[in-house]
């Protein structure tokens, strides 16, 4: 009986084995474990808070003093807070920036927080942040700027050393790194221990950056390596948090070099045919700046921007990077803690219920046991779909049993594999039969498609080509609820009123006469005329849920279709465009207007221009009226006030109301004694 047994039990076993599958051959190039580890974090911060957040700069010189460094509410606990609540998985911090200055006591040099006044002395901002992320569970990353305009030995062999000896310090002292940062920018003027002058490097040689990866290997193995051209991540080629619709994390590796000026437009997507695992991140500032800047405490990103920077990321096969520029007191501003919560709303509403889960799915192609098709849809990573070997177009089918509506899918290769689809599309089966919703390259780690909400009661993924069989890990399905932002009213010159909101799906309703635009406004159609002085109030409504968005005001004078700028400058146009985000700069350090006709003001504004590098913002104006542009009367003179830190619309009322056919604004100082700069000048008539 007993053998009876076993003898059925080997052959049970030996049946099995004939029946188990193998699994794909990998693809090269194929991801290490510590890339692996690194390509689910998805979303982490950069914090920038250094020298240049006392000195109000982006890039310091290298000769600041290091009694400048005074935060008066430094809390890393709050910058963890922060990042932890808004759905991020670590922080990098500046330890160096280019000006030379360390944010921990270095053995190596006295240019660091051991000369400052911040905690007379005794502080270190990096111990401070790796204990905070090992208390709420975050990984802990340091950018080391290999740029050092503060150092007499940059551009000598000694420099190298005293750069790894940082290295050192900075991996052996605090704790687990999960990546290490080094900026491409690299070699110019500086201070250099008081030479100040111009130092270059080779930017291939100096570092003899094989050695330096070495010490990271030995001190921190699970740490990756970023730079332009790796080693283990690469950046994405812009600063605009942007990856592309076809993102390879395959890069040419051995053609690259950090600082290289081809890179963003010939290598930064990587390449079918890279001999490296190299995936991109994609670094963008949730301001203009990298740092701290008063002047732009008005300019953070707004939702539709930061969500369209996460779907064009983490959405097309690229980790996010959300810089905070820390401010001086040593706190992330209240201004970015809103937006980026704003953010993580979104996205967890976004996602929040995957209608992928109880589909029924089927596929073209199986490879057999271990590789089903539901693989993808079981939530785990781990397990995935695969064809035959040689099959490298195939489609799946998902079926939800009645109509739903979708508008987001979400796609992700098993990547441990190799990157291998090469071109996808996406239908949707509707009461017409199939129709096309979206057609894609690559997939890689992860890809999103964003799309107009559909009906459907199935969708086909179909795989066109690929480098070899596709190995799809998972599949999720949405139905994003839609964007609802208060609309962005705009007044050309001609005195067209735009009113836009992000998303197609949302409408729109608008009063021009104070009214509320919920309870009696209209419905937006498209741009209409509007000459005379009015507040435009908008609304925006998704029509389905019902949801409208807070009102948005567009305060709006006479309209500027008589008007000119009187000179032979065409581009003087623009002060008058309607357009905040166009300027211009006038040698003169005045403009004369014509209103076309005799209108009585009784103020003007000016909004000084709204570009990240600024220049010329009048601090100190004069206003003069006149009715034929010869003879002028002085009708106003002050100051804008605090506008280098705070550069919004400046408001001037006149003490008397003025008839006038000209105005010419004069700007006596302007705040770097540039030119004066000017985004638009209007006239108040009420
Ligand atoms: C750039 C640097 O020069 C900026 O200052 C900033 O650190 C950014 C993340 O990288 O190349």
């Amino acid at each position: 009986m007993v053998r009876m047994l076993l003898t059925a039990l080997v052959v049970v076993s030996f049946a099995c084995q004939q029946s188990k599958v193998a699994p794909p051959e990998p693809v090269y190039p194929v991801p290490s474990a510590r890339q692996l580890a690194w390509h689910q974090l998805e979303f982490y911060a950069f914090i920038h808070f250094n020298m240049n957040t006392f000195t109000n700069m982006e890039w310091g010189f290298g000769d600041e003093s290091p009694g400048r460094f005074d935060p008066t509410e430094l809390d890393t606990r709050q910058w963890v807070r922060v990042v932890k609540e808004a759905g991020m998985k670590g922080i990098i911090l500046t330890a160096k920036h280019h000006d030379g200055f360390c944010l921990w006591p270095s053995s190596y040099t006295e240019h660091s927080v051991k000369n400052s006044p911040w905690k007379d002395g005794k502080g270190d901002v990096l111990r401070e942040l790796s204990d905070a992320c090992e208390e709420y569970g975050l990984k802990f990353g340091v950018y080391l700027s290999p740029w050092d305009r503060n150092h007499p030995d940059y551009g000598t062999p000694e420099y190298v050393t005293y750069f790894r000896n940082q290295l050192r310090e900075l991996l052996t002292n605090y704790g687990e790194v999960f990546e290490v940062w080094f900026d491409g920018a690299n070699g110019g003027t500086g201070y250099y221990g008081g030479a100040n002058e111009d130092r270059r490097v080779d930017k291939k040689s100096y570092y003899d950056w094989p050695n330096t990866f070495s010490i990271i290997r030995e001190l921190q193995p699970n740490a990756v390596i970023f730079g332009d051209a790796g080693l283990d991540v690469r950046w994405v080629g812009n600063e605009h948090g942007f990856a592309y619709p076809t993102t390879w994390s395959n890069l040419l590796r051995d053609s690259v070099y950090a600082g290289m000026p081809e890179y963003s437009k010939q290598y930064s997507p990587g390449q079918e045919n890279g001999t490296h695992w190299v995936p991109a991140e994609a670094d963008v500032s949730i301001r203009p700046g990298w740092y701290y800047h008063p002047y732009e405490d008005h300019k953070v990103k707004s939702l539709p921007h930061l969500l369209d920077i996460y779907y064009k990321s983490i959405g097309q096969n690229a980790s996010l990077l959300l810089n905070f520029p820390v401010d001086n007191r040593g706190l992330i501003h209240e201004k970015d803690v809103e937006q980026v919560m704003k953010l993580a709303a979104k996205v967890k509403e976004d996602f929040a219920n995957d209608l992928a889960a109880g589909v029924r799915v089927n596929a073209s192609n199986e490879r057999g046991t271990g590789y089903k098709i539901s693989n993808v849809v079981d939530g785990k990573a781990e397990t995935y779909w695969a064809t035959e070997d040689g099959v490298t177009a195939a489609s799946i089918d998902l079926s939800f049993g009645e109509p739903t509506i979708v508008n987001r899918f979400l796609v992700q290769e098993y990547v441990a594999l190799g990157q291998r689809v090469k071109a996808f599309t996406l239908e949707g089966r509707t009461d017409e039969g199939w129709v096309s919703i979206a057609e894609g390259t690559t997939i890689g780690y992860k890809r999103i498609l964003r799309f107009p909400d559909i009906e459907v009661e199935a969708l086909r993924m179909t795989i066109k080509d690929a480098k070899a069989c596709p190995a799809i890990a998972n599949i999720e399905i949405y139905k994003a609820p839609a964007l609802i932002v208060p609309p962005v009213i705009v007044r050309d010159r001609l005195g067209m009123v735009t009113i836009e909101v992000p998303d197609d799906n949302v409408s729109i309703f608008y009063s021009i006469d104070g009214s509320d635009p919920m309870e009696s406004g209209q419905k937006y159609a498209g741009p209409f005329e509007q000459h005379s002085p009015t507040v435009i109030q908008a609304i925006a409504k998704d029509e389905q849920s019902g949801k409208v968005s807070d009102v948005s005001t567009g305060d709006f004078d006479i309209s500027k279709i008589k008007w000119s700028v009187v000179g032979n400058d065409d581009d003087a146009e623009k002060l008058i465009d309607g357009s905040d985000n166009t300027w211009w700069s006038s040698e003169s350090n005045e403009v004369v207007i014509d209103l076309g006709e005799v209108i009585r003001i009784t103020g003007f504004t000016y909004m000084p221009m709204q570009q990240r590098w600024i220049s010329g913002f009048i601090s100190e104006y004069q206003l003069f009226t006149s009715g034929d542009g010869i003879d002028w009367r002085l009708s106003s003179e002050g100051e804008f006030s605090n506008i280098l830190n705070s550069p919004i619309l400046q408001t001037i009322n006149l003490n008397s109301a003025t008839d006038t056919k000209f105005i010419k604004l004069r700007a006596i100082k302007t705040v770097d004694d540039r030119p004066a700069s000017f985004a638009e000048i209007s006239v108040l008539t009420r």
